[in-house]
């Protein structure tokens, strides 16, 4: 089936948050941000661009009608600064004015006197100086301390990543208006519908009922959506409740990337201890995220980098710990992974390390140690259904790397103006928000007289495909056409209560509760059916939109069923709610069984790289994926293919930069650069794993977000190979993103000191 709103996206008529028309006497709003990244506000003034013709109103924190106050985990994060600023880009004051344009005029008269303060930008030294925001935690295996001294190889050394900016194609916004009983309606673009209703209700000082968020779809979120749209909407809600107007906010690109917060930068230290036959007897890692100034999903993202700290690796001793240090950038936040490549790209490195100084290809150690069916996860959960060896096999005899290696070999000793690069990358991703309480979900499904179906899940479309796989769920559990199904837009007033769309987990959970619902109405009017038939409710199926008795054919089909079923006063409407068994994790002890399942895949990843540009090309990407039974190829396509180019992105090209005093330097796409259509591989090969899926998995067909990111880490790996290979000189950095411009001092850098 094809993506349903792909006819849509390609004629413009998909309907995103700054296509909402605009009512009759809309405002619209801009953020004022601080100038600085650590500064006490010693005079706001705000007085020459209240003056300006058209500005309606300018809000600040005294202005904040409930509490000022929008942290999700931890209550450390003000909506407005109020005396204090703790990063650059943060809200100080909401304009409001009759067009965007003045709304811009005004904010440049805005001035402020600073007291500034010190600015911490690097994890490091927040660690340092005791700028924690959560204490460490540690998960363990093990012990790494006793077998240190059986190891014939321990290598140590660090490895950093550096942050990415999400760059939904549609910025950060929100529309609010307010309604009768001092009730507000916001259209918000949001993962978390759940999330922004409960932070608009606790600013605005009101209960949740009387706040309906409204999600049509999403331009990307990639995480940035997954808690900080919530800031956005709360101001714009503010506005809308204190002026009893409609107010509007979409943001403008710089504005976007100035103030909102991005993937974690880590810093990160290694220790990896091998066998002499090179199986890895114990690993230890101490990972520094830079949180930013408020927790924001920090202590959530960190906890999902322990859990993937071993990728697809059976470790016997490991010992982990993470760090979450408040640093003065924006908070950052959730980013397609999140936390878990950060977690990968260290035993990646660790491993490329120890094969560097062995004289052994990376691959001959990772293939060793993959997972087995029954090893224990550090976090106590123990292995099953592994995928990680199959995965393997198929990508190694499809591809067959021992040929690739060759060519790679072959090509780097005749040619002299260009030098290849090979890496395999084996990925393993846990499935389900780590803290298990979030794994449940929620839909309503009505089946309307005429036999069509309107159904609205918790889960939001941000791109990913999730409305046509929810379209699916439904006409495959009644057997109808497809298109008698209608996807509604997510809103809190019919789905309550829901988790933000992330963790890659809304198909399941948003799929298994449509499946619920519809399944308790397909046995209503099955029952119905039975009794028009003079038959058994257990001899009735519906096959095609055909009512079968006992496999045979009857003169009823869906619609006259459905028709007679609504005369006959049978309810046609069911609310489904499903909750991940299985799962749970224990924080006092950090065990447990966080994850309904895992999903695997091995990467080949083969580069070009220019010797005297420092450039390069990604040749091709051939992979091997566990889709479990796919229920929609294209979309899975898709999400592959996107997660890989983000990826390598973040591997290769998106460096984030912030000066000393917490400034943001790549605050556009002029300084920022990401993966364009030379970017992508020239070659991407994907393959199914055969298996039969997971039960776990929406019709077994496993989640697709997140995991193909990391296949992108193999990208990183690859061009360092290829500089290995024409610098015999090269020291291995890991240091990512791997950019043109550290390529090219690999190549040449550490050559010139001989
Ligand atoms: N694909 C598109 N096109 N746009 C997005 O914003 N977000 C990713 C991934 N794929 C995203 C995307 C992230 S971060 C997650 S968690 C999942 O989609 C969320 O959707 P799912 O749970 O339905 O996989
Ligand atoms: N969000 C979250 C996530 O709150 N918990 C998670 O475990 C998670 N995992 C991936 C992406 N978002
Ligand atoms: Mo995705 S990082 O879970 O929004």
């Amino acid at each position: 089936m094809k993506n349903i709103d792909s006819n849509g996206h390609v004629t413009g008529r998909s309907i995103y948050l700054d296509d909402i028309p605009v009512q009759q006497g809309t405002l619209f709003a801009l953020p004022y941000d601080a100038p600085s990244a650590h500064a006490h506000i010693k005079k706001l003034d705000v007085s020459k661009a209240a003056a300006v013709p058209g500005v309606v109103r300018i809000l600040t924190y005294a202005d904040v009608t409930g509490e000022n106050q929008i942290g999700g985990i931890i209550p450390d994060e003000p909506l407005f600064a109020g005396k204090e600023i703790h990063f650059w880009g943060m809200p100080v004051a909401l304009i409001i004015a009759t067009s965007e344009d003045i709304a811009i005029q005004a904010r440049k008269l805005i001035t402020i006197e600073l007291e500034e303060l010190p600015v911490i930008t690097d994890p490091r030294e927040a660690r340092a100086k005791g700028e924690l925001i959560i204490p460490p935690r540690t998960f363990r295996l093990g012990d790494p301390g006793k077998v240190w001294t059986e190891c014939a190889h321990v290598f140590e050394g660090r490895a950093d990543t550096n942050g990415q900016e999400h760059l939904y194609i549609e910025t950060q916004g929100a529309y609010a208006y307010p309604t009768e009983h001092g009730s507000i309606r916001i259209s918000s673009s949001t993962q978390g519908p759940t999330a922004v209703q409960r932070t608009i209700a606790r600013v605005l000082g009101v209960a949740m009922h009387k706040v309906e968020v409204d999600v049509t779809r999403l331009g990307g979120g990639f995480g940035g959506k997954e808690d900080q749209a919530s800031a956005w909407a709360a101001l714009v809600a503010l506005a809308a409740y204190v002026l009893k107007k409609p107010v509007k906010l979409a943001m403008h690109r710089m504005d976007d990337m100035r103030m909102t917060g991005k993937r974690h930068p880590y810093s990160s230290d290694f220790k990896i201890g091998l066998s002499k036959d090179l199986k890895i007897l114990a690993y230890e890692a101490t990972f520094h995220q830079n949180a930013g100034a408020a927790a924001d999903l920090s202590p959530a993202v960190m906890e999902r980098t322990l859990f993937h700290a071993t990728n697809s690796y059976f470790v016997p001793n490991v010992e982990v710990t993470a760090y979450c240090c408040r640093t003065h950038l924006p908070p950052n936040t959730a980013f397609r992974g999140f936390g878990g490549p950060q977690g990968m790209f260290v035993i990646e490195s660790a491993i490329a390390k120890a094969a560097q100084a062995l004289g052994v290809l990376p691959r001959e150690i990772q293939q060793r140690n993959l997972l087995k069916e029954g090893s224990t996860f550090s976090y106590g959960q123990i292995a099953d259904r592994v995928l990680a060896d199959q995965a393997w096999e198929h990508a190694d005899k499809s591809f067959k790397f021992d040929a690739l290696q060759k060519e790679v070999d072959a090509f780097n000793t005749k040619s002299t103006s260009h030098v290849k690069g090979m890496a395999i990358m084996p990925i393993c991703f846990g499935i389900s928000f780590t803290n298990t309480p979030m794994n449940h979900a929620r839909a309503l499904v009505h089946v309307y007289q005429d036999g069509s179906v309107g159904v609205s899940t918790g889960g939001v479309e941000m791109g990913q495909g999730l409305n046509t796989k929810m379209v699916q769920v439904a006409a495959e559990v009644f057997s109808i056409d497809p298109s008698r199904v209608k996807l509604e837009s997510t809103n809190t007033t019919r789905v309550a209560n829901t988790s933000p769309s992330a963790a890659s987990a809304t198909a399941d959970l948003n799929g298994k509760a449509l499946e619920i619902g519809c399944t308790a109405i397909l046995e209503r009017i099955k029952e119905k059916a039975s009794r028009m038939l003079n038959a058994k409710p257990e001899a009735i199926t519906i096959v095609n939109e055909q009512v079968l008795n006992n496999g045979k054919v009857t003169d009823l089909d869906w619609k006259k069923l459905i028709h007679a079923c609504h005369w006959d006063r049978v309810n046609l409407s069911e609310s489904g709610h499903y909750a991940t068994p299985e799962i749970h994790f224990d924080k006092t002890k950090e065990k447990g069984h966080p994850f309904a399942y895992h999903v695997y895949g091995t990467a080949a990843v083969l580069v070009t790289v220019d010797r005297l540009r420092g450039t390069y090309v990604v040749d091709a990407v051939k992979l091997v994926h566990d889709f479990g039974k796919r229920m929609n190829t294209a979309v899975d396509i898709g999400q592959i293919e996107g997660g890989l180019v983000q990826g390598l992105g973040w591997m290769t090209m998106e460096e984030i930069v912030y000066n000393d005093k917490g400034k943001l330097l790549s605050n556009a796409l002029s300084t920022y650069k990401v993966p364009d259509i030379h970017s992508v591989p020239k070659e991407i090969t994907i393959e199914a794993l055969p298996t039969d899926g997971h039960p776990l998995a929406i019709r077994r067909s496993k989640a697709v977000g997140e995991p193909p990111l990391m296949y992108g880490i193999g990208v990183y790996f690859a061009i360092q190979n290829a500089v290995k290979a024409a610098n015999p000189n090269y020291a291995l950095r890991f240091d990512a993103p791997f950019t043109p411009e550290k390529v090219l001092m690999g190549l040449y850098g550490q050559m010139e000191r001989r």
